[in-house]
């Protein structure tokens, strides 16, 4: 994307900074408890990624919604494991949320060097942030000590990931709720640079934005719209 350097920059000095509200966090974090750790997980995704590369933008995904409810506390991680508390994973806009395997075995590999000491969430950030890299992209910095949490519940997910038909006063609510400002939610949104959407989540847009077939969203530049559509039988 010709033009984005300057734009995709600031977005990734942003990301640095999401779910960093408590303050508590540092840059390596785990230095005297668990001195290989940074690099396990860096090793690890530089060996590995490549296998599947489009793994980077799903665990970035998934660091966004881990992070926009309860704070980046790895509640995105825990499955149901009774009737009664459905956990985030079960929320709809999880339904395409990838990479959980990839995320396991690199906790693994951290349990077996240092037991108990590094955070599924640091994990997660910390393969967010490698994955890009690995597949490209610009590095931002990624203080760690995140805690995990051990509440998920899917109204949660529900109630404050943001939905494709959100509108833009419902994004600035959904950001101010977790402390990011106008400008916050537009870097972020750069991270829509990688990545893929399944046409369930956009097609309204295409044929039907107002109810009657055939209808496309008037704010959709209508070029991309004929682009996106000549692409509807692509295999996600
Ligand atoms: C501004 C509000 C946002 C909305 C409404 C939104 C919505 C979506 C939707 C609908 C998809 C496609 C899902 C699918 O069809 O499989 C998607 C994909 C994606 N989103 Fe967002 N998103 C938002 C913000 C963000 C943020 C803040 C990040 C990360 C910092 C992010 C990272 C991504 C990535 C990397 C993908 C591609 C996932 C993949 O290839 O598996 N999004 N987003
Ligand atoms: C969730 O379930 C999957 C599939 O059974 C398993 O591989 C994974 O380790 C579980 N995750 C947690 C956090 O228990
Ligand atoms: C399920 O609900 C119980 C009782 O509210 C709570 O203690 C537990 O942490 C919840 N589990 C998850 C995964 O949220
Ligand atoms: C935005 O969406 C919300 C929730 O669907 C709705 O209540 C509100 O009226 C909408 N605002 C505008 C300006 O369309
Ligand atoms: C088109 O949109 C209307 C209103 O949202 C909905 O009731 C209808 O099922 C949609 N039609 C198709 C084919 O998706
Ligand atoms: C990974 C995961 O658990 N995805 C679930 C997300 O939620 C949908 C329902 O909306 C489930 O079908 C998926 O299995």
């Amino acid at each position: 994307m010709r033009g984005s350097g300057y734009f995709v920059v600031m977005f990734f000095c942003f990301l640095a900074f999401m779910g960093s509200t408590e303050g508590k966090l540092q840059m390596g974090f785990y230095s005297k408890s668990c001195p290989n750790a940074e690099k396990i997980v860096q090793d690890y995704v530089n060996s590995h990624i490549h296998n599947a590369p489009s793994l980077a933008a799903s665990i970035l995904r998934m660091h966004f919604h881990d992070c926009f409810v309860r704070g980046c506390d790895s509640s995105v991680l825990l499955n149901t494991t009774s009737g009664t508390n459905q956990t985030e994973k079960l929320a709809v806009p999880n339904s395409t949320l990838r990479g959980f395997d990839f995320i396991d075995r690199v906790k693994s590999l951290l349990e077996a060097a240092c037991p108990g000491v590094v955070s599924c969430a640091d994990v997660i950030a910390l393969v967010a942030r490698d994955g890009v890299v690995a597949t490209g992209g610009p590095s931002w910095k990624v203080p760690t000590g995140r805690r995990d949490g051990t509440i998920s519940r899917t109204s949660e997910a529900m109630n404050n990931i943001p939905a494709p038909t959100s509108n833009f006063t419902t994004l600035r609510r959904l950001f101010s709720n977790q402390g990011l400002n106008l400008k916050d939610l537009v870097l972020l949104s750069g991270a829509h640079t990688i990545g893929v959407a399944h046409c369930t989540s956009f097609s309204n847009r295409l044929y039907n934005f107002t109810g009657v077939l055939g209808s496309q969203d008037p704010a959709l530049d209508s070029e991309y719209a004929t682009v996106l559509k000549a692409r509807k039988v692509q295999k996600s």
